[in-house]
């Protein structure tokens, strides 16, 4: 039981999470790691929800209400964290919601389908279609879902399968704390944000920007820059660091 008052309850809570994830089948072991490294690039980005970030957040729901076929890829990490708002999310913006793995085994995706039904998600899984040109498991995709998609938000990623989802012509959109990684330099839209705060803020905007005609989204889609993006976030790091040092000079 970790108490209410520590402070680093959040932390330590969204820690538990994962650990409870992994012991019922659904997140990787090596998730954990990946949540590790996500946590290191939080603490040094102000565990906060930046500027960079909100435009992102913007520009990827504005991307998501012009396509025609939007789906939102799931992981192990990504159900575990933040599983009621993607049902919430997805309603909004009339996205399919498919369940995509690295790690992959059929039991695997099923216990993460199965774990997402419970927030009224009805996650597209058949492993029914291949994206040529990949490797790993994060091949096996869905007809219905990623297979057709316009338009994929990808959260907590691996560069390879971001590059080849693009050469099949579809938009990416990831989360990733981590601006360098070769996911967030490959995506079209990187959100350099945590996913627990991400995916509220989106929905936000998702209220907001639904009124908004074609026109008017397409505007925002178009003044969108993910290499400024990126370099505001790596500057916001530097910014952080700096105030930091500051500290202790
Ligand atoms: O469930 P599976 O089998 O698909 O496996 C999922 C993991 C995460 C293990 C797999 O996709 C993987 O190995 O990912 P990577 O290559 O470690 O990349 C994950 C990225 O997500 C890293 O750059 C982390 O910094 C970042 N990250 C981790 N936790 C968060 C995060 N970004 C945003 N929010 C987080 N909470």
């Amino acid at each position: 039981m970790i108490p209410k008052g520590h402070p680093r309850y959040v932390s330590l809570v969204t820690r538990e999470r994962l650990v409870e994830g992994f012991r019922g089948g659904i997140t990787a072991l090596e998730g954990l790691i990946a949540h590790g490294r996500g946590e290191a690039f939080d603490y040094i980005l102000g565990e906060r929800t930046r500027e960079f970030a909100l435009k992102a957040e913007k520009v990827a729901v504005a991307m998501f209400l012009l396509a025609k076929n939007p789906v939102i890829s799931v992981n192990g990490n990504t159900a575990v964290l933040v599983a009621k708002e993607i049902g919430e999310l997805a309603k909004v913006l009339n996205a399919k919601v498919e369940v995509n793995v690295f790690h992959h085994s059929k039991e695997r995706v099923r216990r993460i389908a199965d774990y997402l039904s419970k927030f009224g998600i009805s996650a597209l899984c058949a492993g029914d279609a291949e994206l040529k040109g990949l490797s790993s498991a994060r091949r096996i995709v869905d007809k219905r879902g990623i297979y057709v998609a316009d338009v994929v938000l990808v959260p907590l990623e691996d560069g390879d399968r971001c590059e080849i989802l693009k050469k099949h012509g579809k938009k990416v959109i990831t989360i990733d704390l981590n601006p360098l990684s070769r996911t967030s330099r490959m995506a079209d839209v990187t959100i350099v944000d945590n996913i627990t705060r991400a995916i509220p803020k989106m929905i936000e905007f998702a209220k907001e920007l639904r009124s908004l005609n074609k026109e008017e989204l397409e505007k925002i889609v178009s003044e969108y820059d993910n290499r400024k993006i990126l370099a505001e976030a790596i500057e916001g790091i530097i910014e952080y660091l700096q105030k930091a040092k500051a500290n202790f000079d």
